[in-house]
C-alpha cells in the first residue's frame, strides 16, 4: 500500500463539552478518510506550549494554552490523499463567524477563541504535530477494504 498523507486533528475542550465528538468524527469518516490514531487526554501545559509554539509572541498565546489545557481534548490522526488541505476545508475558517455554513466551525461556532477544533495547516506541520502528540505505537496502519471504491 502506498503511504498516503496524514493530518493531526484535535477536538478542543469546547467541542468535547458541547457533545460534538461524534458529529466531528463523522464528518471525516463519511468524507472517506481513515482514522489511524485516537485518544482522549488532558493536555499538559508543556504539550500545549509546544503545540502552539509558533504563536508564542502573539497576544492570545496565554489564552490559547489556558483554553486547551482546561478540559479533555480528543486527539486524532486521519489519513487519506490530500487530507491536510481537505480537513482544513471541512473545519472552516479560523473565525467561526466567517466560516462557511457546512464547515464544522461555520455550523457550530461563534467565537474565534472557542473554535472547537484544530487541524494541521500543512503537510510538514502535520508531521511535527503527529510526532508531538502520538507515539509510533499509538498509530495503527490499516486500510479499509472498501478503499477500492474511493481511490
Ligand atoms: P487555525 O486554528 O485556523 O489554524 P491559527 O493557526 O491562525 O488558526 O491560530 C491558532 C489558534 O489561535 C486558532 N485556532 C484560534 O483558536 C486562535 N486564534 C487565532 N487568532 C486569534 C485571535 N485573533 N484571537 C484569539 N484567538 C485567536
Amino acid at each position: 500500500m502506498q503511504v498516503v498523507e496524514r493530518t493531526f486533528i484535535a477536538i478542543k475542550p469546547d467541542g468535547v463539552q458541547r457533545g460534538l465528538i461524534g458529529e466531528i468524527i463523522k464528518r471525516f469518516e463519511v468524507k472517506g478518510f481513515t482514522l489511524v490514531g485516537l485518544k482522549l487526554l488532558n493536555v499538559s501545559r508543556e504539550l500545549a506550549e509546544e503545540h502552539y509554539s509558533v504563536h508564542r509572541e502573539r497576544p492570545f498565546f496565554a489564552g490559547l494554552v489556558e483554553f486547551i489545557t482546561s478540559g479533555p481534548v480528543v486527539a486524532m490522526v486521519w489519513e487519506g490523499d490530500g487530507v491536510v488541505a481537505s480537513a482544513r476545508q471541512i473545519i472552516g475558517a479560523t473565525n467561526p463567524l466567517t466560516a462557511n455554513p457546512g464547515t464544522i466551525r461555520g455550523d457550530f461556532g461563534v467565537n474565534i477563541g472557542r473554535n472547537l477544533i484544530h487541524g494541521s495547516d500543512a503537510v510538514e506541520t502535520a508531521q511535527r504535530e503527529i510526532a508531538l502528540w502520538f507515539k509510533d505505537e499509538e498509530l495503527v496502519n490499516w486500510s479499509p477494504t472498501i478503499s477500492k471504491w474511493l481511490y
